[in-house]
């Protein structure tokens, strides 16, 4: 582990430009589910079959009800060292951008932890797939931050919107929906000029976000993979650190 350590520190210290990647596994430590972990996410479903646009228009009180139940759980969720040091990363060195997957709002706790005074805080990450914490029309696209105790006993008592009435959704990405198109050229864009790209806690299975590290293999960058276990961008990772990221990644960043 010792060399991968050194080659890793030594790769980011060389490093002019670095996008971190991050999947659910930056936020095990903290106590949030993975997806495709063994403790599974909720109940027996899969979150393919429960985050989707059909899943919402089949069964909202059940969608809404799954929502509920996450966010009642990150309650008691904090960010861990990985997020911190992360953040830490970024406000030191004004070359690091934050590119996550998870909608657990805990990269953005931890901008706000570090207590940068830029603003906009350079640790804040560009939320791939968008955040449990906020609720969005489903009709006429309005925002307002969401909260943890929906009653799901009826259609009539799930959130509806303040001004056309249709009936909220929570502000993410769904499977089978695209993402933001202005946050994903923007993370590709990073992606890109960086010469290193920290991919943390990600299956890597999931797209387009998947293609984020590998746009900055195609562009002559290096990979450094941070995960217990091996993905399919391991083989391409010139450095892998086998281990928790809320472990190693204070140690990595931190010498
Ligand atoms: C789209 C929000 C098109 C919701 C999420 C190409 C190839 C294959 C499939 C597709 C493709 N193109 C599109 C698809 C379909 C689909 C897809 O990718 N399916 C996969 C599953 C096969 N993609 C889509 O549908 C995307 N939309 O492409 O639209 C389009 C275009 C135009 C018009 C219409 C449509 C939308 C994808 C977004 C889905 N939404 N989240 C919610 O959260 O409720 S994705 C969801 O999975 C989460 O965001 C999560 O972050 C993400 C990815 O999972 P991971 O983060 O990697 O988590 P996972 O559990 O899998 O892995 C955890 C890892 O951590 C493991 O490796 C583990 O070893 C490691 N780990 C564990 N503990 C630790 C650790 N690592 C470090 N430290 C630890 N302590
Ligand atoms: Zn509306």
């Amino acid at each position: 582990m010792n060399v991968e350590l050194e080659a890793a520190r030594e790769l980011l210290d060389n490093a002019r430009r670095i996008v971190a990647v991050t999947g659910a596994g930056i936020s095990a430590e903290s106590g949030v589910p993975t997806f495709r972990g063994p403790e599974g996410v909720w109940k027996s479903y899969r979150p393919e079959e429960l985050a989707t646009p059909k899943a919402f228009g089949r069964s909202p009180q059940l969608v809404w009800e799954w929502y509920a139940w996450r966010r009642k759980l990150l309650e008691h969720c904090s960010p861990n060292p990985a997020h911190l040091a992360l953040a830490r990363l970024a406000y030191d060195h004004l070359k690091v951008a934050i590119i996550t997957q998870n909608v657990d709002g805990l990269h953005t706790r931890a901008a706000g932890d570090e207590g940068g005074y830029a603003d906009p805080s350079p640790a804040l990450p560009i939320e791939l797939h968008g955040s449990i914490a906020r609720d969005r029309c489903s009709a006429c696209d309005s925002r307002q931050p969401g909260s943890a105790t929906i009653d799901v006993t009826s259609l009539g008592t799930l959130p509806h919107c303040d001004r056309c009435s249709a009936l909220m959704r929570p502000d993410v990405v769904w499977f089978g929906e695209a993402l933001d198109r202005v946050l994903l050229d923007q993370a590709f864009h990073l992606a890109k000029s960086a010469d290193v790209c920290l991919v943390i806690g990600t299956s890597a299975l999931v797209h387009p976000a998947a293609l984020v590290p590998l746009t900055t293999l195609d562009n002559g960058g290096k990979l450094i993979e941070i995960n217990p276990h091996k993905t399919s961008l391991s083989p391409y990772a010139s450095a892998r650190l086998s281990a928790p990221a809320g472990t190693i990644l204070s140690k990595l960043i931190h010498s």
